[in-house]
């Protein structure tokens, strides 16, 4: 019986219906004041606002802009994470030839892990870098995956622009997904070996 109830729990994780998107506004569609400002839902840093000017979907995307004064813009959403829980975090960007990344500055897509103090995890970083060099005028998709080491409390899906600019880039169509089946599987694994010894 337990183990048919397992089966049957299993079924369900593989099945995805347990493997939604939680980021609040994930298209950035949720402009409650009705101005290009900050996107709601997320915590903004910097130049950081709605724009709707390059748009992958719906009405807006997100813009970050960075120049002398203000060297680092971003957005992110926090949440709360187990160790052994894996998290998948997809976005798009778009990095314009007219006004896009200049010189050394640079795009990082990040997945960081914090503590219960709320201190980041920086050995267990997972990141990616867009830089002036990379693709113009086109979105492109990137696809992060972090497991949570041993500690982890929370987990911010991070989006930063760095460096003296002027550069914009644009984002749209974030998600993500926390995988609590992880955890599940590596218990099911464990007592399916018990059971076989
Ligand atoms: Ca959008």
């Amino acid at each position: 019986m337990k183990f048919l109830i397992s089966a049957l729990v299993l079924i369900i994780c593989l099945t995805g219906q347990v493997h939604a998107q939680i980021l609040n506004s994930p298209g950035f569609e949720d402009n409650v004041s009705g101005e290009l400002g900050s996107p709601d839902g997320w915590d903004a840093k910097g130049f950081c606002s709605l724009s709707d000017t390059h748009i992958r979907s719906g009405n807006y995307s997100l813009e970050l802009y960075t120049e002398g004064t203000m060297p680092l813009s971003g957005a992110e959403q926090s949440f709360l994470a187990s160790p052994g829980q894996t998290f998948a975090f997809d976005i798009y960007s778009f990095n314009t030839s007219g006004n896009g990344l200049t010189g050394d500055d640079l795009v990082m897509l990040s997945i960081i892990f914090y503590d219960s103090s709320y201190q980041p995890i920086w050995l267990d970083l997972v990141d990616e870098v867009i830089d002036a060099a990379g693709p113009k005028d086109v979105w492109v998709k990137h696809t992060l995956q972090a497991t949570a080491p041993l500690g982890a409390e929370y987990v911010e899906p991070t989006v930063q622009l760095m460096g003296v600019g002027p550069s914009y880039c644009y984002f749209d169509d974030a998600s993500f997904v926390p995988e609590p089946c992880s955890l599940f599987l590596i218990g099911m694994g464990s007592l399916l070996l018990r059971k076989r010894k």
